[in-house]
């Protein structure tokens, strides 16, 4: 089982690394008829391996090994484009079973990638997740300017604000979103995260926390709306 399980999560990171999304997919020409990122992430779970396990251990080696390649200059942007199309199909499969759910209970969760920034793999994966822990998720999407994150927290009466990047570049965009929700909103409370995010940049620019994955997210929603 555990050699099983380390091969086929190898053969996933693979699928997403070449971007083999299905059976069907003549892309890349040498896999062409062999199953892709959905069948075999379908056959990991019915193997009984986490759906956490299938995202962290499979898909996400595969999108970092293209992401690696592509600082090596050994691979492109449509490179990347195949892979994250390979790693959402594949994610829609996990989803079916792992019951992110939708909730409405405990709290409202606004969250978006800044401005200049199209990234939103990881910062969907962060609003499936709290969504299934039972909060409202409000996804504003990406390339998201600083007065729309103010515009949708002035909404409601509590809520968090959740601040998604993957680029150097757009770090000062997440700094003037923070400054921003502080002047106009500072009763609501911020979490960033994502790739280049230091704890240290995180505190440096006024925000509550920083996660560093999606679990970190629910825990710290789970303290900030939790009754003191
Ligand atoms: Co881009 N890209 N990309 N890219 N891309 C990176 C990020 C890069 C590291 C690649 C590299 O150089 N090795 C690099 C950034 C370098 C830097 O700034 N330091 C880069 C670059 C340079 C670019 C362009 C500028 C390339 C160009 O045009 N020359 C361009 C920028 C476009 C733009 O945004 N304006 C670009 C474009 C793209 C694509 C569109 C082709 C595609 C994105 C498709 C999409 O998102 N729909 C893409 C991809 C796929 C990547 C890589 C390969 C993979 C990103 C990803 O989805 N990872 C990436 C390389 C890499 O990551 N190694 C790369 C999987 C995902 C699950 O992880 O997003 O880190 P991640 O999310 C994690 C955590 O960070 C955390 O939880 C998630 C799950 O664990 N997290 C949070 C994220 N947000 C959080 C929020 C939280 C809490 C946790 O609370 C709110």
């Amino acid at each position: 089982m555990t050699e099983e399980r380390t091969v086929l999560l190898e053969r996933i990171a693979t699928c997403v690394a070449r971007g083999k999304v299905n059976e069907a997919s003549k892309i890349p020409p040498d896999m062409a008829g062999q199953p892709g990122a959905v069948e075999l992430v379908r056959q990991a779970l019915d193997l009984g391996i986490e759906p956490m396990t299938v995202i962290n251990e499979g898909l996400s080696v595969g999108m970092r090994r293209v992401g690696d390649l592509f600082s090596q200059q050994k691979a492109f942007i449509p490179d990347m484009l195949l892979a994250s199309r390979a790693f959402t199909a594949a994610l829609e499969v996990v989803k079916e079973r792992f019951n992110f759910g939708e909730g409405d209970a405990r709290g409202v969760f606004i969250i978006g990638t800044v401005l200049g920034d199209l990234h939103d793999i990881g910062k969907n994966l962060v609003a499936h997740i709290v969504a299934g822990a039972g909060y409202h998720v409000v996804d504003l999407g990406v390339n998201v300017p600083p007065e729309r994150f103010v515009e949708e927290a002035r909404k409601y009466e509590h809520c968090a604000v959740g601040l998604s990047t993957l680029l150097t570049t757009t770090m000062p965009n997440m700094e003037k979103t923070v400054k921003l929700l502080r002047e106009q909103c500072p009763q609501v409370p911020v979490i960033v995260g994502g790739a280049p995010v230091s704890d240290s940049f995180a505190s440096r620019i006024g925000a509550n926390a920083r996660g560093e994955d999606p679990r970190d997210a629910v825990r710290w929603l789970d303290e900030t709306f939790s009754p003191a």
